[in-house]
């Protein structure tokens, strides 16, 4: 076996996923090369520093830099071992589109030799991988292509990342996983690339099923939120605190309810269900509806927020833009969704406070929205919509809210008073 500090590794795509698995890689002392399309991307790395956030990346992308393991660069270059971490995104039909994915495959024919192996990482409907050797076969005729009735003079392996934002670095190399082969041999290969870095367990199996598990996972969980959002919901109308009700039924040995909130955001969890509904779409109806029912609960809290807006005076704190706790990203985010809605309403009456943004992104541009900071929204506003539950707000106590107007669509201070009269305080599900 090629030893650590000989392994060359490519990693295509340098985001949230690709940046970390580069670094961790590198970390090994295999010479990694990581490949994005953003030349300041590429300048930003080989300078040492990082362009996302995430918990204790910067420091680990400054050392394996300063090391020599880890350079960025527009242009590909030979390795042994190529991984494909680029977006799959969908279109406004729903449709997965994997144009980068084959992008990059097409990148990598050019330095593609036997011995190799080629794996794809990128969240990806079922058959992409098959795609993939399919175009490697049709611009490499010179290589052998893996499970087209021989061995392969490549192998080629689906094998899906599966860490949480914000947990990245960890759940990288604890995670258990799944190593989908194109050929047996394939998985093996890839199961071999995976054991240098990865303590959880590699199970390896075919690249479908590798490619199915995935979705799966997410939409399990889009599934359980969306349980979560419709009881949210019927509480509301039955005025019943969800959160109360959720934590008795979870004393059951057999119930684990997830939480409600304002709707489901991220890259992933509001994403992945698509690609199984457009794969199959009369076989999905409790997928499609439970995504229905997390983008719905968004305008729930929309319609809530602003009929309560209206009933008070003076300025409204948005607590929160990002689309979960603790974490700086605000992609797909129902938290900034709703604020954004609220200061087209309410203009100059909102004031957000976030404590990852310097700035309001462009969706409040125009609406004369502010971005405040905690103890100026506690001193300046009546009115709070708890969006997201990052630690910060959980931590303000109840004396410090007494006599406001509360919407806390996160259930994050469950002592809010519910004096109506002396404090009105509301807890509403959202
Ligand atoms: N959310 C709720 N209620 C809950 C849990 C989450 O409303 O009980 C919301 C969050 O606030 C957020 C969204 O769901 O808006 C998604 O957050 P998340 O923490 O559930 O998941 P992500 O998107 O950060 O990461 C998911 C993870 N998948 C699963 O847990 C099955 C992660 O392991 C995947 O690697 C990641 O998607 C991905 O990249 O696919």
């Amino acid at each position: 076996m090629v030893s650590d500090s000989e392994l060359k590794v490519v990693v295509l795509g340098l985001g949230y996923i690709g940046l970390p698995t580069a670094a961790v890689i590198a970390r090994t002392g295999a010479r990694v090369l990581g490949i994005d399309v953003h030349q300041n991307v590429v300048d930003t790395i080989n300078s040492g520093k990082v362009h996302i956030e995430e918990v204790d990346l910067d420091g680990l992308v400054s050392g394996v830099v300063a090391r020599g393991t880890l350079t960025a660069s527009i242009q590909i270059a030979p390795a042994d071992v190529f991984v494909i971490a680029v977006p799959t995104p969908f279109g406004d039909d729903h449709q997965p589109n994997i144009g980068y994915v084959l992008r990059a495959a097409t990148s990598l024919a050019a330095v593609l030799k036997a011995g190799d192996t080629v794996i794809l990482e990128s969240t990806s409907p079922v058959g992409t991988t098959e795609k993939v050797r399919d175009l490697l076969a049709e611009l490499r005729p010179d290589l052998k292509a893996p499970g087209r009735g021989e061995a392969g003079d490549y192998a080629l392996a689906y094998c899906p990342e599966r860490v949480l934002p914000g947990r990245i670095l960890v759940e990288l190399i604890d995670n258990d996983r799944v190593i989908g082969g194109i050929t047996p041999r394939c998985a093996r290969k890839a199961l071999s690339f995976y054991r240098r870095f990865v303590r959880g367990a590699c199970v390896t199996t075919n690249a479908r099923a590798a490619e199915m598990t995935k979705l799966t996972e997410n939409a399990f969980r889009d599934v359980n939120i969306a349980f979560a959002n419709e009881l949210s919901l019927v509480a509301d109308t039955m005025g019943v605190d969800v959160w109360e009700v959720i934590r008795l039924a979870n004393r059951h040995p057999r119930v684990n309810i997830l939480q409600p909130g304002p709707g489901v955001g991220g890259h992933c969890i509001a994403v992945d269900p698509w690609f199984l509904v457009a794969a199959d779409p009369e076989n999905t109806p409790l997928i499609r509806t439970a995504r229905e029912v997390n983008d719905g609960k968004t305008e729930h809290v929309i319609a809530r927020a602003a009929a309560l807006i209206e009933e008070t005076a003076g300025p409204v704190a948005c607590l929160g833009l990002a689309f979960k706790a603790n974490i700086d990203d605000f992609r797909e985010s129902p938290a900034l969704k709703v604020a954004a809605g609220l200061a087209r309403g309410f203009g100059a009456r909102i004031r957000v406070v976030e404590p990852y943004a310097n700035a309001l992104p462009h969706e409040f541009d125009g609406t004369g929205a502010t971005l405040v900071d905690l103890d100026t929204a506690i001193e300046t506003c009546s009115t709070m919509i708890v969006l997201v539950d990052h630690d910060l707000f959980r931590s303000v106590p109840v004396d410090e809210r007494a006599g406001k107007a509360v919407l806390d669509t996160r259930g994050i201070w469950p002592d809010q008073p519910r004096d109506g009269r002396v404090a009105p305080a509301l807890r509403l599900a959202g």
